[in-house]
């Protein structure tokens, strides 16, 4: 790293970080549920063809995850926001575990988990409920209520997406914490970031297919690397 001073930061999260606090990976052992994977559930056509089936994977997972609590990754990212003048934390995740650790300059590219969006009206309105006291929930209007996620096959949140894509660009150092960088678009955001000069940093359990172009691969739980990675970052210029 060469000397200049840490001005801008930009973080990558992926279901690995939440991992820590209890909350299942998509593709980890702990990625099952009953006997689908999430790759199956989390799409358009799994809800069109049974919305209860969808909805009971969500409920379950929105009551799983209101019982976790963010951990000292979470914590340490929220801690570098306030410490960095040009600093944007970009998640794959949808539980809302970012905001709950204090997070606030935060692009939540696939959406909440905590956000239910009314498929007639497309009205969008946050909702805590566990366990949800219908499945599936419906809309005062009568229309099927869905997750406001992302599911495979949909597009992102355009300005979402390009809101990430320019943190990408204009960033000096890039952390990508706990993603099997696999899920597009957002895996090419490190990519972007890379050839645009930014020195990458990886923290993972295992080598991705990220590893071989960042400039550290750090290897271990993100509850416990993060906050290493941050008291090395914090007294340093780069
Ligand atoms: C789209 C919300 C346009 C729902 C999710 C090329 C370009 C564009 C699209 C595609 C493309 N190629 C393929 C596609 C289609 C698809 C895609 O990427 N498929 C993949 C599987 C190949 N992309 C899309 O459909 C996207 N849409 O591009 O729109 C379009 C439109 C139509 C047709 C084509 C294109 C939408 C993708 C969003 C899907 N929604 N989630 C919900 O959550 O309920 S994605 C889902 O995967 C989660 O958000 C999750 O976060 C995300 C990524 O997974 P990870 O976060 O990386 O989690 P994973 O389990 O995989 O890995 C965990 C990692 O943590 C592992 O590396 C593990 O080692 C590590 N780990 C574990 N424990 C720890 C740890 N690390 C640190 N510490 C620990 N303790």
């Amino acid at each position: 790293m060469t000397g200049r001073t840490l001005d801008s930061i930009v973080v990558l999260t992926g279901a690995g970080i939440s991992a820590g606090s209890g909350v299942p990976t998509f593709r980890g052992e702990d990625g099952l549920w009953r006997q689908y994977r999430a790759e199956e559930l989390a799409t358009p056509q799994a809800f069109q063809r049974d919305p209860a089936l969808v909805w009971e994977w969500y409920d379950w997972r929105r009551g799983l995850i209101a019982s976790c609590e963010p951990n000292a990754a979470h914590q340490t990212l929220a801690e570098m926001e306030q410490h960095c003048e040009d600093f944007i934390l970009i998640t794959q995740n949808v539980d809302g575990l970012h905001q709950r650790a204090g997070s606030q300059r935060l692009l939540e590219l696939h959406g909440s988990i905590w956000q239910l969006r009314c498929t007639v009206e497309n009205r969008v309105a946050e909702n805590s409920a566990v366990p949800l006291p219908e499945v599936p929930p419906r809309c005062s209007c009568g229309g099927l209520l869905r997750p406001h996620v992302v599911w495979f096959g949909e597009s992102l949140d355009p300005e979402t997406l390009a809101a990430a894509f320019r943190a990408a660009e204009r960033s000096r150092l890039m952390l990508v914490i706990g993603t099997s960088a696999v899920v597009q678009p957002a895996a090419s955001l490190p990519a972007i970031a890379k050839d645009r000069g930014a020195y990458l940093i990886e923290v993972n359990v295992e080598r991705t297919p990220l590893s071989t172009y960042a400039d550290e691969v750090i290897l271990g739980p993100a509850a416990e690397q993060v906050p290493k990675l941050w008291h090395r970052l914090k007294d340093i210029t780069i």
